[in-house]
């Protein structure tokens, strides 16, 4: 397989981390989103959003859309699973990821805070936007969660805890307040002690800056 990815992605990190999880080796085939990877004609013929990840199939099969992705790894490789097998409990953790790729991660996008400089935006109100969604999207995430759990749902990661970790990083990487939100930290904290977390980390691909 071959995972067409930005070191810096939340959604390629997503990927990386769920592809580790369950044992499955991959190439990792850098796209710089800064120089415009993105947009070349070449990638836009594997992934016509020109979002990054894109994962190619051993057969050439061509899959888009992160969330997409891991429901297909979940499907085709079952074992460790990332999603409870009952149904009630696997929409309580589609939800909470879904807080984070739907809620937050779009209006966040590179080309999202592109457009708003366009509009004449300074860095420091984009910054602002980008937390004010971080934060809103988290503490609703958090308030989604079950009490005394190890990870976001039960005691071992699910596709919530694959999302939250990437978006962690970004809010980090932002300077979001995360002083309400501990039991988040927690719980990253948890799944950065696992190898298949801890290796997907942006600054150990090989693309890193
Ligand atoms: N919904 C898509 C989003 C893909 C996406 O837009 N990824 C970001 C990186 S996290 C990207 O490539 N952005 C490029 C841009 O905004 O130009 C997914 O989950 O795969």
């Amino acid at each position: 397989m071959k995972l067409y990815s930005y070191w810096r992605s939340s959604t390629s990190y997503r990927l990386r981390i769920a592809l580790r999880l369950k044992d499955i080796s991959f190439e990792t085939v850098p796209v710089d989103l800064l120089a415009g990877g993105q947009n070349e004609d070449n990638y836009l013929s594997l992934n016509p959003s020109g979002g990054v990840p894109s994962l190619v199939l051993d057969d050439g099969a061509v899959l888009t859309q992160s969330m997409a992705m891991l429901e297909y790894l979940e499907a085709v490789y079952p074992t460790p699973s990332m999603i409870p097998s009952d149904p009630l409990d696997a929409t309580m953790v589609r939800a909470a990821a879904n807080i984070i790729a739907c809620d937050i991660h779009p209006v966040n996008n590179l080309k999202i805070i592109s457009a708003l400089k366009g509009l004449g935006h300074s860095q420091g109100q984009t910054v602002t936007w980008i937390n004010d969604w971080m934060l809103q999207g988290l503490q609703s995430y958090q308030a989604a969660l079950p009490q005394g759990t190890m990870f976001s749902f039960g005691n071992t990661p699910t596709v919530a805890d694959i999302c939250l970790v990437p978006q962690l990083y970004n809010a980090h990487r932002w300077g979001t307040d995360l002083s309400s939100l501990t039991r988040l930290t927690e719980i990253e904290a948890r799944c950065l002690a696992l190898p298949a977390f801890a290796s997907a980390h942006p600054d150990l691909q090989p693309d890193a800056k």
